[in-house]
């Protein structure tokens, strides 16, 4: 890996049960002393809007200066500061392999599906209800196939993990998506191996700490 990143002051904004839970997950998950600004759904505020102007959480602000916005950057930005922790994997190829699944997971699953499916004025302007079902179908069913892609995928795994034998920023985003699953009503536990990671990352104490702290802070 490259150089280390050392900021001395770090600031994540998230919403409780976003995809800002992966970056804020690893945050907790590497020991890193950060500052953790609550923003409500939908409701972004008028700091939010001067450092993203996308509107959008998640947002990593190092040292009151540096503002990192999409969560496959700040992920990469977190594991920079950890390098031990081998969380962008432990090897090239592994690290090939982990951006091929935040590509994939970021554009795809979220950026297509669940956006098809919650976010119909991202595609349309001014959605008719006929417009809202017909991306809600189509998004349904790209999530769908995309779970099950995902339970392939990880069926070729060695371990329980999406890549290599331990935790990777692959699998903190794949918690995100496993929860909203469950959101949409979509029997997960249909996904043997997606079930085993969900359950894995339940184990650990930090995980557990994120959804707590997310759940007081909702
Ligand atoms: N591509 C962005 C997506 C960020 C995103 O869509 N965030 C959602 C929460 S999961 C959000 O802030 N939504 C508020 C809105 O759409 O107004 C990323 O990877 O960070």
């Amino acid at each position: 890996m490259a150089t280390l990143l050392q900021p001395t002051h770090i600031r994540l904004f998230y919403s409780p049960g976003a995809c800002s839970f992966a970056p804020h997950f690893l945050l907790f998950e590497a020991g890193i002393d950060f500052e953790a600004v609550t923003v409500q759904r939908d409701k972004p505020t008028e700091e939010l809007l001067r450092l993203n102007p996308k509107a959008r959480v998640p947002v990593l602000v190092l040292n009151g200066e540096d503002v990192i916005t999409e969560v496959p950057a700040i992920m990469t930005a977190i594991s920079y500061m950890v390098p031990d922790k081998k969380l962008l994997g432990s090897t090239p190829l592994e690290t090939v392999r982990v951006y091929e699944w935040l590509n994939w997971l970021s554009g795809t699953l979220h950026g297509q599906g669940f956006a098809g499916y919650w976010r119909a004025s991202r595609f349309i302007e001014n959605p008719t209800e006929a417009d809202v079902q017909k991306l809600k179908t189509q998004g349904y069913k790209t999530v769908q196939a995309a779970f099950k892609m995902i339970e392939e995928k990880l069926a070729t795994s060695d371990a329980v993990f999406a890549v290599g034998r331990s935790l990777t920023v692959v699998d903190a985003f794949l918690a995100v998506f496993y929860r909203w699953g469950f959101i949409l009503s979509i029997d997960m536990k249909i996904y043997e191996n997606y079930t085993k990671l969900w359950d894995a990352l339940n184990q650990r104490p930090m995980f557990v700490k994120t959804l707590s702290y997310q759940t007081q802070n909702s």
